[in-house]
């Protein structure tokens, strides 16, 4: 009755998002079975998706900007600091968690075992990207030496200048990039567009980690210039609020978009059999995920928040679903916040200061992929890891989806690190890359499901200082 109406009016874009789903997979599957569409034809054909792809990009730097100032001003410094103590202490040990969880796993089922290295056709070459490089730019790129670089990181490396040739799948790219791992993602696509397109444009890639903390400094600062700051508090809350309707529109469009994007991919994938040979492996990563999905995250939020833990993920569904179908927790950051905030109730002083530190360097299922990716190829190469090794492959499988950012196949990128770490030839990352597209797809939607139940964590931990400002302020900048 009146119930399903409302019901309806309100899960409208979600319900059309999930049919949209289903119907690109179909479509896909029809056209790769009925007609052969020259290479051109493919890339039409995903054009609607790639629409996508670019306004959730669009609407990414105002997202964070307004967001994150707004939402640091509005705690005064103290209060943020615990608060963004709170998150970190929560990103970590959900982590390091999800990566005992995976090699736990990976160390009970051996999907490598009963293959070798050479009974999978690699695909593309060697990446090189040597971890010191990688880490003296991560901390090149926290201080960007200027705001145009600090959004516009250019692509280049301090190191050196690579030009990357532009994939056919990287249209389809979220330019979002955490620049050490845009030299990285660069190097790869340059040595393996031949096989496999790495997805990442960089003409414009966004420094993610350098705009936050950029924006956490500003915040604070324009958090204690009193009278004169909170005129560039409301103007910075009126560009978030302008944004989020922004996000509505674009939600709007998510169905259509989201069904070329999903019917264009199946069109494009060539190579199936591949599944039959690395379905252990996969079923490995993805029961991992579902554990951590289904069993570790919700009782982690029932004991701290003791509230019912799969009501909040379905709150959160949209964004889950979109996480899914693009691969990217910054281009879903959008979706997460209309989810966290609209269906989740969650404050936007905790959403805005939270969900996009979360998005940067709060991966639970890249964490634990890499943990299981690095000893499904040690176990490829028949080599047996001592407990030193399984150690080193945590502390790097954390540190790599630290460091990943939250683009297409980032995951991938850093797996180098961690194979490197332990001895592992680096090119054997090219075992896992031809099923990477998808299980990378649920690695992100783990990553944005993490990052959900920690803004809700958060908030609830948080629950006195709010109250105490919500005594205290007069104007609530953040939740006017
Ligand atoms: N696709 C990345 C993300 O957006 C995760 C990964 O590549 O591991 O979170």
């Amino acid at each position: 009755g009146r119930d399903v109406k409302s019901f309806l009016k309100r899960n409208w874009i979600l319900i059309a998002t999930i049919a949209s789903v289903l119907l690109g997979i179909s479509l896909g599957l029809l056209v790769r079975e009925y007609a052969s569409l020259s290479q051109l034809e493919k890339q039409y054909f995903g054009f609607p998706g790639e629409i996508l792809m670019r306004m959730l990009k669009l609407v990414i730097l105002p997202l964070i900007i307004s967001s994150m100032i707004t939402g640091v001003a509005a705690l005064d410094s103290e209060v943020s600091g615990r608060i963004g103590l709170r998150a970190v202490i929560y990103y970590f040990s959900t982590t390091i968690i999800a990566v005992i969880l995976g090699i736990v796993l990976v160390t009970t089922i051996k999907p490598g075992v009963s293959q070798t290295a050479d009974s999978i056709d690699r695909a593309g070459t060697t990446p090189n990207v040597t971890t010191v490089d990688t880490l003296l730019d991560l901390v090149r790129n926290m201080f960007p030496e200027n705001l145009v670089q600090a959004c516009f990181q250019q692509y280049k490396s301090q190191r050196k200048e690579i030009e990357t040739p532009m994939g056919n799948a990287s249209r389809n790219a979220v330019t979002i990039t955490f620049p050490p791992f845009t030299t990285v993602m660069a190097t790869i696509a340059q040595n393996l567009t031949k096989d496999y397109t790495l997805v990442g444009t960089y003409s414009d890639g966004i420094n993610v980690l350098g705009l936050i903390v950029f924006c956490v400094a500003f915040g604070l600062v324009i958090g204690k210039m009193g009278e004169r700051g909170r005129i560039l508090l409301e103007f910075f809350d009126a560009l978030n609020e302008a944004t989020m309707r922004l996000v509505q529109i674009i939600m709007c469009y998510m169905p259509l978009g989201i069904l070329f994007l999903i019917a264009a991919k199946i069109i494009e994938v060539e190579d199936w059999d591949i599944f039959r040979k690395m379905g252990l492996y996969m079923a490995t990563v993805l029961s991992g995920l579902a554990i951590h999905a289904i069993v570790f995250l919700p009782l982690i939020y029932l004991a701290l928040v003791r509230k019912n833990p799969y009501t909040f993920a379905l709150g959160m569904a949209q964004a889950l679903v979109t996480a899914l179908m693009i691969s990217s927790s910054s281009a879903t950051l959008p979706v997460t916040f209309r989810c966290a905030e609209e269906n989740n109730r969650i404050d936007k002083r905790i959403t805005r200061f939270v969900l996009p530190v979360g998005a940067t360097i709060n991966m639970d299922g890249t964490a634990l992929y890499e943990a299981v990716a690095a000893i499904f190829i040690a176990q490829l190469n028949g080599l047996d890891l001592d407990v030193g090794k399984i150690v080193t492959i945590s502390i790097t499988a954390t540190v790599a989806s630290i460091g990943a950012a939250g683009v297409p196949n980032a995951g991938l990128v850093t797996m180098v690190i961690v194979l490197t770490a332990v001895g592992l030839p680096a090119s054997d990352v090219t075992l896992i890359v031809a099923v990477d597209w998808l299980i990378d797809r649920f690695r992100t939607m783990i990553n944005v499901l993490g990052d959900a139940y920690g803004a809700g964590i958060v908030q609830k931990l948080s629950k006195r200082e709010l109250e105490r400002m919500d005594i205290t302020s007069d104007v609530d900048v953040a939740n006017p």
